[in-house]
């Protein structure tokens, strides 16, 4: 369903002015109230008034991770402390905690961006949603709680963890729609068979997964395991948690609210800014955040965009799924790859569960000759003979050099001796680590 048809369905000429409009005013309104933007603009020579259309959105400067540590806690903040009625947080990756403040209208127009978010993804307030993305300073749990409240879908806000009471409310309490991280719903998975619980049999129609990266090879091993139909959501903590794109149930790329945040794919490496289609980082200004708007923040999750209209009606850039974030990318005598792309060469392999370990020695800095994927095979080929595992190892390891040109060492191990993770899945791990 279409929430916001004036918004989600404006002709592109119409949007973007709305866009400049909302640029403007924020720039503006940064330049004025927060040193660190004002310092940023004088570096670039640019001021406020040199932005008159959407092109010259690329004389403004970079914002980036750093920046929020450098500013911590309070310094990239455009209004008194007084208005902020809530905090969210994640994980920095120095030290320090990103810290985002909201203001009562952040906290309202995240609740409708959400609310949007949910609808587009094909749930109404019909439906019952069970929530487990962790609550708390996680922008997931209270994120996807406040939209559902908004869409009037009953909410049971179980967090993530303590999976079979999750089974249990699930089966109980007739969830149809269920809203964690790709690596939980497998989780609950597993743990349903486990307490005999197919959850095809349950009224579970429908799974709004992100968070994290997944390949289409999971996407389809969670839709059939599960029996629903999994969408996927993107959203960051630095420019307002989730609900920045997600799919509809065309499923094909994650549909951005741009009325609220105006996005632009750039090459990592010079920062030039990228035609539509091309692969690059993606880097979002917020238009309509008051407590601490963001401008040209750089994600590092490597995206393309699309603009062509959507058979759903709407009207808004789609996002491809992100291939990879610029800074996990692993090199592997001298051939660039990423995770994700590993996992869709992982499970296209029949016997091959959806959970694997990417071993890397970190004291190299990612670059080796040779990369160590372990990975959990399914039930009944580990009881099989011993020559059975050793043709799985073989042709795993001929997929990963035709596909993707890499020499990999493929360590087959039990089903279940993979750590599972409640919230976002670690599938790189340092060897020192182990
Ligand atoms: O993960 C917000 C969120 C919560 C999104 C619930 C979706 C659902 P952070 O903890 O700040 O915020 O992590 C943001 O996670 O830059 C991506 O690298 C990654 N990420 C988020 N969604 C997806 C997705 C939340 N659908 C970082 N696919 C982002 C791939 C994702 N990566």
């Amino acid at each position: 369903m279409i929430r916001d048809p004036e918004h989600e369905t404006m002709p592109r000429p119409e949007l973007e002015k709305l866009q400049l409009e909302r640029l403007k005013v924020k720039v503006r309104e940064v330049y004025d109230r927060v040193p660190f933007y004002r310092r940023a603009f004088k570096e670039k020579g640019v001021t406020p008034d040199d932005i008159q259309t959407l092109a010259d959105l690329t004389k403004l400067p970079f914002t980036s991770k750093l920046d929020f540590r450098d500013n911590y806690p309070y310094g990239l903040m455009a209004v008194p402390l007084e208005q902020a009625v809530r905090i969210h947080s994640s994980s920095g990756t120095t030290g320090k905690p990103i810290i985002v403040p909201y203001t009562q209208g952040d906290v309202d127009t995240w609740a409708e961006v959400m609310a949007r978010t949910l609808a587009t993804a094909g749930t109404t307030k019909d439906d019952v949603l069970q929530n487990a993305y962790g609550y708390g300073l996680f922008t997931g749990g209270l994120g996807f709680h406040d939209g559902a409240e908004r869409l009037g879908a009953l909410v049971i806000p179980t967090s993530s963890g303590n999976t079979k009471r999750q089974i249990l409310l699930l089966q109980d309490l007739g969830t149809t729609v269920i809203t964690c991280t790709p690596s939980y719903a497998l989780i609950l998975h597993e743990t349903a068979r486990d307490m005999g619980i197919d959850l095809r049999d349950t009224r579970l129609r429908l799974g709004v997964l992100g968070a994290e990266p997944w390949s289409e090879q999971m996407r389809e091993d969670i839709e059939e395991r599960l029996g629903i139909m999994a969408i996927n959501v993107y959203g960051l903590t630095e420019v307002i948690g989730p609900g920045v794109s997600v799919e509809c149930p065309h499923k094909c790329g994650m549909h951005i609210a741009e009325d609220h945040f105006l996005v632009e794919a750039i090459d990592p490496e010079t920062g030039e800014q990228l035609p539509y289609g091309e692969a690059g980082e993606l880097v979002v200004t917020t238009l309509t955040k008051e407590a601490q708007p963001v401008i040209r923040f750089r994600t590092r999750d490597i995206i393309s965009l699309n603009p062509e209209p959507c058979e759903c009606g709407r009207t808004m850039v789609r996002m491809s799924r992100v291939t990879g974030r610029s800074d996990d990318m692993l090199i592997v005598r001298g051939v660039n790859v990423f995770p994700s792309q590993i996992e869709s060469v992982l499970l296209d392999v029949e016997g091959v569960e959806p959970h694997y370990l990417i071993v890397v020695d970190r004291q190299h800095a990612f670059k080796s000759d040779e990369l160590e994927i372990w990975v959990e095979v399914s039930e009944g080929v580990f009881s099989d003979e011993m020559q059975k595992m050793e043709g799985l190892e073989k042709r795993l390891r001929s997929e990963m050099d035709s596909v993707l040109g890499i020499a990999a060492r493929i360590k087959l191990v039990e089903p279940r001796t993979i750590e599972r993770t409640e919230g976002k899945a670690k599938r790189v791990i340092d060897r020192s680590e182990l």
